[in-house]
Formats: structure tokens, C-alpha cells, sequence
């Protein structure tokens, strides 16, 4: 596996990459232009402005997380060929910085949904929370919400230009079908494959996160059988996934490690985060160490280990601790200590495996 962290950008995150240079073992950083809408392209010198950044301190950027896809492509809408071309324009720029692996989602409206980003938990820290019963049919007052506390930040999928736009957005949506969602995504996956293997770029989708339809929304990525109708559909390397233990584990149905065993040649960039459940609905994030939620962290981290999993890994989420001032979920302290958490379990695998010393 190989190490990476999630940075904003420069002017753009409350961590430095001199800071990410001192966490053990990181290798990679997973970046993205986030001042770019979806359907624009990303320019070379845009991309050349970030390896220069990347370079001074020997971190690799080959994956981006993430190209977000335009809301034409999703819904079939007038505009979807011209946006599927610029999206392979901006595949055929980052191939030639290098990158690997582009993570994307395909979530209607909104990226991934919570009902409260500080929640304190009982150690003093706080956590993305979602409250079950404040998911309303009603999804104005929880946007107004996130994009009022995000404390200066911004939210990739939580654009308060797109979602100024809400009302017609929804309508939009109100005609797309699951199905039609479904062969939505596959049209956009099938015009991409060539290009991905000429340029050797992966796409590697991540899961819905909540796993079920929200607002009425539909909602595609979000359990065994969904993956597996995903990537029989479109039965190419370069069609692959990003596996989000925190996404698919807000369901406790979703069985994390044996998803990871069964699909592990088709993953192509891991997030680790644990979450634990509520009996009324309810979950909420946690540390990543094992007995602090249900995911199950330890066995998914040796399915990987005995898949011989050698793509891109990094914490997901962590919670806010030490007082520290950052994005909802995207400090330093806790995804370092997830590093590390991973790091320790990886390496006594390796040991135990008469492996790698
Ligand atoms: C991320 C997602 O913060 C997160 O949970 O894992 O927001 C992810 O970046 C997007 O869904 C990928 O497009
Ligand atoms: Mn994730």
C-alpha cells in the first residue's frame, strides 16, 4: 500500500505539507484544483502550479480527489457530451503529471451528508454526526446548516454556488430514475475506458455516503451487490473503485472486510475511517482504532494486507482533537494518529506474514 493524505491546497487548508512531510510513512498527497466548478477543464499550468508545490517536498500526486462530475452528465442532461469531453480533456492533463488514480462520486445533489459537524463525543473531542431524525423531506434547513459551519471552509460537493440552486436542482432530479441514474453513470464510464487506458488513469468511484436515498434522491454506490453491478457493467481495470469503510460502514449491514476480500483487484484507493452505530438510525464518526467503533478497522485492514493490496490508502475523516481549528474533518492530529494506527497494524502484518522486516 502506499500513504497518502488528503490537502486542500495552499491558502486553502489549516495544514501544511511541511506538517504532512513529519507524519510517518506518507508518500502521496491526494490533492485536487477545488477552486474549479464541475464540467471545467483543468489546465496544464494549473496542474504544473500544484506539482511545483508537491515537488519541493518529494510528495507524489497521483490521485486526485476529486474531478466532480456536472450535474449534465448525471441527469442526461443537454449539455452531458460536452461536459463528458472536458472531462476527458482534464484526464489527459493529469496523465501527464502523473496521476494514477482520479476519485469521483456520483451522488445526486449533495456529497455526503451530515447532520451535525461538531458533535462532541464523550472524550472532549468532536465528529460528524447524523441524526437520523433530521433528515426531513426537506433538505434547505440541513444545507443552510452546512454551509453556514463549515468555520470559513469550503465543502467539495457543498458549492453554495451550485446549491443557491437547489429548488431547480431537485427538479431536475425528480426525473432521473434510479435505473436511468444507473445507465447515466455507465454512459459516462463506457466514454471515459478508452481514454483511461490509453492515459492509464483509474477512475476509482467512491461509495454514497449515507449508503441509502436521501431527500427522495436516489442513491447508487452503496452495498456488495451494488458494487458488483458496477463493475461487471463496465468489466475494465480502469473502472474500479474507491473504498470508503466510513461511507459503506454507516449501513451495519455492509460487511466491510468481506467486501474488501471480494473485490480488493478493483480498489484502487482506500479510506479508512471507523464509524459507530446507534440503534435509532444514528451514527457517528470516530478514531480509527478498532474497538472505538463497528467498521471492523483491524480485519479490513488484513483483508487488504492478504490481498496484497498495493494501491493508494489514507485516513478518511478524523475528529476534531487538541483544540485544533480545521475543516469538518480534516485536521491534522487525528489523520495522523490514523496514520499511524494503519501504519502499526500494516507493518506487524507484514512481520507476521515473514514478509517485508
Ligand atoms: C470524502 C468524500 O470527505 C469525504 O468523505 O471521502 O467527500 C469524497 O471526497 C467524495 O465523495 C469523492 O468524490
Ligand atoms: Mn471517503
Amino acid at each position: 500500500m502506499k500513504m497518502s493524505f488528503r490537502w486542500y491546497g495552499e491558502g486553502n487548508d489549516s495544514v501544511s505539507l511541511a506538517d504532512i512531510k513529519q507524519i510517518p510513512n506518507v508518500t502521496e498527497i491526494v490533492w485536487a484544483l477545488h477552486s474549479k466548478q464541475p464540467g471545467e477543464i483543468w489546465e496544464n499550468d494549473e496542474i504544473a502550479a500544484v506539482k511545483a508545490q508537491l515537488d519541493e517536498y518529494g510528495f507524489g500526486m497521483s490521485v486526485v480527489e476529486s474531478v466532480n462530475v456536472h450535474d449534465d452528465i448525471k441527469t442526461a442532461g443537454k449539455n452531458r457530451d460536452l461536459y463528458i469531453e472536458n472531462y476527458i480533456k482534464t484526464l489527459r492533463n493529469l496523465s501527464k503529471f502523473g496521476v494514477k488514480v482520479v476519485c469521483y462520486n456520483f451522488m445526486p445533489v449533495f456529497d455526503w451528508t451530515r447532520t451535525d459537524l461538531f458533535h462532541p463525543l464523550p472524550d472532549g473531542s468532536t465528529a460528524l454526526y447524523y441524526e437520523k431524525s433530521k433528515i426531513k423531506q426537506d433538505p434547505s434547513e440541513m444545507a443552510e446548516y452546512i454551509l453556514t459551519n463549515t468555520k470559513g471552509y469550503t465543502m467539495p460537493g457543498w458549492e453554495s454556488e451550485r446549491l443557491a440552486h437547489l429548488k431547480e436542482l431537485f427538479e431536475v432530479y425528480s426525473h432521473v430514475s434510479k435505473e436511468q441514474l444507473w445507465e447515466n453513470l455507465f454512459y459516462f464510464l463506457r466514454a471515459l475506458m478508452p481514454v483511461c487506458n490509453e492515459c492509464g488513469i483509474k477512475m476509482a468511484i467512491h461509495p454514497d455516503d449515507p449508503p441509502w436515498d436521501i431527500f427522495g434522491l436516489p442513491r447508487l454506490i452503496i452495498d456488495e451487490a451494488s458494487i458488483e453491478r458496477l463493475l461487471t457493467a463496465v468489466d475494465d481495470p480502469c473502472n474500479a473503485l474507491t473504498l470508503c469503510s466510513g461511507s459503506l460502514g454507516a449501513n451495519p449491514d455492509n460487511d466491510i472486510p468481506h467486501i474488501v476480500r471480494r473485490f480488493c483487484d478493483r480498489i484502487a484507493f482506500a479510506h479508512i475511517r471507523n464509524v459507530k452505530h446507534y440503534d435509532n438510525g444514528d451514527f457517528s464518526e470516530v478514531s480509527h482504532r478498532d474497538a472505538d467503533g463497528d467498521v471492523g478497522i483491524i480485519d479490513i485492514i488484513r483483508a487488504y494486507h492478504d490481498g496484497g493490496f498495493d494501491g493508494y490508502i489514507r485516513p478518511d475523516h478524523g475528529r476534531h482533537i487538541w483544540n485544533e481549528k480545521c475543516r469538518p474533518g480534516y485536521g491534522l492530529y487525528d489523520r495522523a494518529l490514523g496514520i499511524m494506527y494503519i501504519n502499526g497494524a500494516w507493518e506487524m502484518l507484514d512481520r507476521l506474514d515473514g514478509g517485508k522486516k
